[in-house]
């Protein structure tokens, strides 16, 4: 049977990192299917062009996977594949909390002929065998003989062939400079950052997430053995193709058990198998300095931490209370004296936000190291107990606003402040820490660090800038680049100065921002 995997795109921005569901299902397929994987995020694709896809290549099934915030175009792309009469299966977090809405089942219309519930590492391979059948069932659960829920236990864990797959679409660099780039340095000519995961599930429970009743509170782990091929086999990958990968550790913390972390780190070290990494880890796992030091020196260089608020009272509301404002600065300075630095996650429009939230936020960043600090709204996701909270006090102005998705815009109203004052805190939030003037400062700030430490700031601000400010098309990126030229310039100078290689990342950035069209 022929298989199409698809992921819609975001509509905001392109991102270049492959979701892993498609790889890993593709993974967990029997051998005798052709699986083919489209992500829109860097194959755009509109309706008409999947219908005509499908028909052409003779696709027999197609697995759709979104989160809420695609769900949209997800919809509008299976209702585009039924309609030239191919079965669609969807899955992923939105379907699992809302299959009735999928299945056409709560009065709107159907979108897919079936809908995998939860993880599908155990059901795919069953869903796969009843479409060749026809015997396509509505509902695909993850349950045992006896009907109880059943967690895939991630031991053993597929191997995804990432040393032989093609991942020409997710190359972050163009084609065309290739053959130069590779030449610079260690090897410039691909630049991929691949999500591998290396556990699932988080028990902190907190009320806007939709991870803990996703993946439960129990934490699985694979085995380290099993993660330290996977980074050898990228490694060997990057080696080969002359070129960059960079992983990001999709678990939602990484360290939820410091000790299991810990030995994986290790043995990433003893194995040799250290590439550069990100990963999500909260603020209160950081306090650990043996574990800052593994990360440092196993190739970490970028902790994402969701702060989420500086103000005690709101983090308390969303059950988020084990974050402790007071210990930020301390845990940031800890990450930055080791060359790690943070990509700080704010949500703006919480219970007891009030105007100048985002400045009194600025403020406290301001005196941190230089990072990536990012600011969203509250957002009730279906089925979170954020959700069931304000839809029982009648708070929802917008019940179902994933029908009609529109980026950084509230779908209740927070109690201590309007709608229209948290989106203005939104964009102040990003408008002070994007500006020329922010970026500069940024850069200048480590001017003591390595050069590859203040130009891996400046690309990493120049891409995060394109979260809130559109930054899909040639245009904007000119403009991004235009007015941070003298900083960008100022870093290629000094990078020529010590030798090709140092400027190399930023020859491949300013390729980057040329690459897109
Ligand atoms: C990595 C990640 C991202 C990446 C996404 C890019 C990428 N290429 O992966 C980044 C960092 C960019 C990101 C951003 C956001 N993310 Co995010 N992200 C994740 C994260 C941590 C991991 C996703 C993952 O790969 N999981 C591992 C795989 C194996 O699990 P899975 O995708 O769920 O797939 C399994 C099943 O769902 C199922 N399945 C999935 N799809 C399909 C399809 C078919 C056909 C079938 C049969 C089965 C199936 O099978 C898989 C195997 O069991 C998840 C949390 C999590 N642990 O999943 C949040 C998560 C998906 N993100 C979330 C959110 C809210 C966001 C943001 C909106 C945050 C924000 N406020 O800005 C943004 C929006 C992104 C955008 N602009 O597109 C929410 C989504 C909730 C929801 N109801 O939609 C999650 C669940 C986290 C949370 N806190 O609740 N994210
Ligand atoms: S710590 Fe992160 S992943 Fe865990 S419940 Fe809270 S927000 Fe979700």
């Amino acid at each position: 049977m022929k298989i199409l995997l698809y992921n819609p795109d975001n509509g905001v921005t392109r991102n270049f990192m492959p979701h892993l569901w498609m790889f890993l299902l593709r993974a967990l397929t029997p051998p005798s299917h052709e699986v083919i994987l489209i992500d829109g995020n860097a194959q755009p694709m509109d309706e008409a062009g999947i219908a005509r896809y499908v028909r052409e290549q003779g696709i027999e099934l197609v697995g759709i996977g979104a989160m809420t915030r695609m769900i949209a175009k997800a919809y509008r792309m299976a209702d585009a594949v039924r309609a030239v009469g191919v079965k669609v299966v969807m899955g992923g977090p939105h379907v699992t909390e809302l299959a009735d809405e999928a299945l056409g089942r709560d009065g709107g219309p159907r979108h897919a002929d079936a809908v995998a519930l939860g993880e599908a590492d155990e059901t795919w391979p069953r869903i796969i065998e009843d479409a060749v059948g026809g015997k396509l069932k509505e509902i695909y659960s993850p349950v045992d003989n006896f009907g109880q829920e059943r967690k895939p236990s991630l031991q053993p864990y597929p191997e995804i062939p990432w040393d032989k797959i093609d991942l020409e679409q997710f190359n972050v660099l163009p084609k065309i400079m290739q053959p130069l780039l590779k030449r610079v340095g260690a090897g410039w000519g691909t630049f991929r950052i691949i999500p591998v995961e290396s556990g699932r599930g988080c028990p902190y429970g907190c009320e806007f997430c939709t991870v803990t009743g996703f993946f439960g509170d129990s934490i699985r782990f694979r085995s380290n053995e099993s993660v330290v091929n996977e980074l050898l086999r990228l490694k060997a990958r990057a080696r080969e193709e002359g070129g960059q990968i960079a992983v990001f550790f999709i678990d939602d913390n990484f360290a939820i058990n410091v000790k299991r972390t810990k030995s994986l780190l290790r043995d990433i070290i003893a194995a040799n198998a250290q590439v550069h990494w990100v990963a999500q880890i909260s603020a209160n796992l950081l306090r650990d300095e043996e574990l800052v030091d593994l990360i440092a020196a196993s190739g970490g260089k970028w902790i994402f931490i969701g702060m989420e608020s500086i103000d005690p009272a709101n983090l308390a509301d969303v059950k988020k209370g084990f974050n402790k404002p007071g210990e930020y600065a301390v845990v940031l300075d800890r990450l930055a004296q080791r060359n790690v630095f943070a990509i700080t996650s704010f949500i703006f429009g919480m219970d007891n936000d009030t105007p100048g939230v985002a400045e009194r936020t600025l403020k406290e960043i301001r005196t941190w190291p230089p990072g990536l600090p990012i600011f969203g709204l509250m957002t009730p996701l279906p089925a979170t107990p954020l959700y069931k909270r304000l839809e029982a006090a009648g708070r929802l102005t917008r019940p179902k606003h994933w029908q009609e998705f529109i980026p950084f815009a509230m779908a209740h109203t927070p109690l201590k402040m309007s709608i229209e004052e948290a989106h203005a805190e939104v964009r102040i939030g990003w408008a002070s820490s994007y500006s020329r003037e922010a970026i500069a400062r940024a850069v200048e700030s480590v001017n003591h660090k390595p050069l590859g430490y203040r130009i891996n700031i400046l690309i990493s601000r120049l891409c995060f800038r394109g979260i809130y400010f559109p930054q899909m098309g040639r245009f904007a990126w000119l403009k991004a680049i235009t007015e941070n030229r003298r900083m960008i310039f100022k870093l290629i100078r000094e990078g020529f100065g010590g030798g090709l290689h140092a400027a190399a990342p930023l020859i491949a950035a300013q390729s980057v921002a040329e690459r897109r069209n």
